[in-house]
């Protein structure tokens, strides 16, 4: 089946800033569309998203560029060439780039044509995306990790901490994560209203209430899940996006709370974290240390690991190379998964199979900046990943994922499989 014509164009993500959108036209007429997201904070190892810097316009952020790049130089290269064939269309496009982390082309630009292939070859064969992707053998629902209040970057540093998420991990089934996730998250709003400190919600849909201190959040979650009516750890559990990177002073090696003012080294920032764990149900870490601080990350795993998901998200940037390294380090035992890191869907699921054969736990994300794309509910079901992280429980960018979930488990039908908190056993033997 093959490709004949590719355009770009730009649109605009859940902030109301600029990204570019693909579509793919086929021979048989049949279309497919591709959304690039943009995160916030973004790890230096990440692939080159390409912006134009142009003061002028669009804040410097508009995409111009990369939509050249598009239509002048991939475009051309691709046109003619079989829908079918991702892996080869992905590599060509690398090729065509010839950097290491795409920053001739730009990864969006890269990305946008990926994604719109895999839709528009999934159209072509009349199959939902997850099930073209997992070449049919896809069907575990993802248990969600859903944001309840927000910080950092994406709150514009209430805590210094960046996500408080929530794990559903009793949930017999993905509509009770979904009931549960619902009555925790409005459970938070009550409290929040109660106390006079609710203000709406921040870039991925949680709140963000001001704190003094960046423990104060973990208590607040623990009284949502009671209020909610839920035991704490059994029925639903804490997870943390320290984005640690974001917290990190290279040349004194030291974490730093700007909150409470304080300033911790590698082995003082591991004990705080290993007193939470001994103090609040918390299932789940990611970037618990900064993503050139690998003696911190083998420290809180050697800490933590047995009994906490520690994920790798600013740390692996979804590159094989770097996945590869910490699987041989042993710096943690799951990896986030963002198409946007690395720019192709055929390196994104490389990276997930990777992941999976060591025996980690792949989490498949969303970006702070999202769109209404729903692709990654379908590549986490496409890979079994077991996982997704989209932001909290509110704002449609965020929802048109944890819907689309609802509408693959309706077309699986019978076939669809939840395992839930299960999937935690894989890789802690002291859960
Ligand atoms: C993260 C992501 C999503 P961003 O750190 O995991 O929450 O944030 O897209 O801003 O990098
Ligand atoms: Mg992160």
């Amino acid at each position: 089946m093959k490709i004949i014509s590719i355009s770009a164009y730009q649109v605009f993500d859940s902030r109301g800033n600029p990204t570019l959108e693909t579509e793919i036209v086929l021979e048989n007429g049949l279309r497919g569309r591709g959304t690039v997201p943009s995160g916030a904070s973004t790890g230096q190892f990440e692939a080159l998203e390409l912006r134009d810097g142009d003061a002028k316009r669009y804040r410097g952020k508009s995409v111009f560029k990369a939509i050249a790049n598009v239509q002048d130089i991939l475009a051309p290269a691709l046109q003619g060439r079989d829908v079918f064939d991702q892996a080869g269309l992905d590599q060509a496009m690398i090729t065509l780039d010839g950097t290491p982390n795409k920053g001739r082309l730009g990864a969006n630009a890269l990305l946008g044509i990926s994604m719109a292939a895999a839709q528009a070859a999934a159209a072509a064969q009349g199959e939902p995306l997850f099930a073209y992707l997992g070449r049919g053998r896809g069907n575990l629902l993802p248990l969600p990790e859903i944001q309840i209040l927000g910080g950092g970057a994406h709150a514009n540093w209430r805590t210094d901490v960046q996500d408080f998420l929530l794990i559903a991990n009793g949930a017999r089934s993905y509509a009770e994560v979904m009931e549960m996730t619902h009555n925790v998250y409005h459970a938070a709003g009550d409290i929040l209203k109660q106390r006079g400190k609710y203000f709406g919600v921040a870039d991925e849909g949680g709140y963000w209430p001001e704190f003094k201190t960046n423990e104060e959040p973990l208590q607040l979650l623990v009284e949502a899940i009671e209020r909610a009516g839920y035991q704490p750890g059994r029925d639903a559990a804490i997870s943390l996006d320290i984005a640690a990177s974001d917290l990190f002073d290279e040349p004194t090696g030291t974490y730093h709370f700007a909150l409470e003012r304080k300033k911790f080294s590698t082995p003082e920032f591991a004990a705080l974290l290993a007193d939470w764990c001994a103090r609040y149900p918390i299932i789940s870490i990611e970037d618990p240390m900064a993503d050139t601080d690998w003696l911190g990350w083998q420290m809180i795993f050697k800490a933590l690991g047995r009994r906490v998901q520690i994920i790798g998200d600013d740390l692996f940037t979804t590159n094989f190379e770097r996945i590869r390294a910490g699987i041989k380090k042993g710096l943690a035992n799951a990896v986030l998964i963002k198409l946007n890191q690395i720019g192709t869907v055929t390196e994104t699921m490389a990276a997930i199979r990777l992941t999976q054969e060591a025996g980690w736990l792949p989490v498949v994300s969303a970006r702070s900046g999202e769109t209404e794309d729903a692709f990654i509910a379908h590549l986490a079901v496409a890979t079994n990943a077991g996982q997704l992280k989209v932001g909290s429980f509110s704002r449609s960018e965020r929802m048109a994922k944890w819907n689309e979930v609802i509408r693959i488990e309706r077309e699986l039908a019978g076939h669809a499989q939840f395992i839930g908190g299960e999937i935690f056993r894989k890789i802690l033997p002291d859960q």
